[in-house]
């Protein structure tokens, strides 16, 4: 069942988050404006991005889901039974369920940001596995968080599912890295999901589908900011673009605006031009190497790997 539900966000008086209100304004005044992808996830985004993994065109999750499925023997035999499993940034993550199956732990421990989200799952995921202890911590895991102190002698495995950490630029993923590394201890694994840098037509569909989703999911942040940060932003005059940066290996989420304009932000004034964009997402990419790289360069050994052909999307097993 749920333990108990930890808190560690700071809010205002207004109950807005007091980091989101710093990064709207200190991104809407770069020279390209730019908002960390973080701020998608209110109730609303995660109900898009839910939506978006269902999309034909949006292969990662299926990919990672089918990873899971065809591996979870092998999976078993590489983790072993006993271990805390802490998972990052969970949302209503439906591929946790295959984990706990394969592998038997000792306790669940969901860190994610959107609380409401946070709480729905954990409920629901105590419910489908009954003894299984479930410690939830509404935190932004890209600082070092309090774990609950049940799981302490207990041996970790990180979970870090979906790519997530392709949003950062490889400085902020490492840093990242370094943080789990230290507070899952020595003895600690990590199962983490990469995207492969792949054709640019699979990418841009995946990041730009016909039915519009990923659109609206872009769009959203605006109304988030509209909405908690009493924004008067004229959303109708944005549209949504998806590009792939090649020398980055990212595809790259923009909010393009269509004419030139002003708006507030908590009474703070902006000004945009038409074309100027507002940089919402990266979403790197990386090969085989560069993720070996960049997760011993966090402080983690790979040990394993399970890779899923078409479109390419990797699982990997690494140690502390
Ligand atoms: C949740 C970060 C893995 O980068 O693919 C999906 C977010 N953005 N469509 C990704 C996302 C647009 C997603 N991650």
């Amino acid at each position: 069942g749920v333990v108990r539900h930890l808190r560690q966000v700071d809010a205002d008086h207004a109950g807005v988050d007091v980091a989101f209100r710093a990064d709207v304004h200190a991104g809407l005044s770069q020279a390209q404006k730019a908002i960390p992808a973080r701020w998608f996830y209110d109730a609303t985004g995660s109900a898009l991005f839910e939506d978006i993994t269902a999309l034909p065109e949006y292969y990662p999750t299926r990919s990672e889901t089918d990873l899971l499925k065809r591996h979870a023997a092998d999976l078993a035999q590489a983790i072993g039974p006993g271990r805390a499993v802490v998972e990052l940034g969970s949302g209503s993550s439906t591929k946790t369920p295959l984990l706990l199956d394969a592998i038997s732990p000792a306790a669940y421990v969901p860190v994610d940001i959107s609380g409401d989200f946070l709480r729905d799952s954990a409920e629901q995921l105590a419910e489908r596995f009954p003894g299984l202890p479930v410690y939830p911590v509404e935190a932004d895991f890209t600082q070092p968080v309090p774990l609950p102190r049940e799981i302490c002698p207990l041996p970790k495995l990180g979970f870090f599912p979906g790519s997530t950490i392709g949003n950062m630029v490889a400085r902020t993923a490492i840093d990242l890295l370094r943080i789990w590394r230290k507070a899952l201890g020595d003895g600690s694994q990590l199962l983490i999901g990469i995207d492969r840098i792949k054709d640019r037509e699979t990418l841009i569909a995946a990041y730009d589908d016909p039915a519009g989703v990923t659109a609206a999911f872009n769009l959203n942040l605006l109304e988030r900011i509209n909405r908690e940060l009493g924004g008067d932003i004229a959303t109708a005059n944005f549209t949504h673009r998806a590009v792939w940066n090649d020398v980055n290996a990212r595809i790259e989420m923009h909010l393009v605006a269509e004419c030139d304009m002003d708006f507030t932000v908590d009474g703070r004034a902006y000004h945009m031009a038409k074309g100027e964009t507002i940089h919402s997402e990266n979403s790197h990419k990386y090969g085989p190497r560069d993720a070996s790289l960049l997760l011993r360069a966090g402080g983690w050994t790979p040990v394993a790997s399970w890779d899923d052909a078409d479109p390419a999307f990797a699982l990997i097993l690494a140690e502390a």
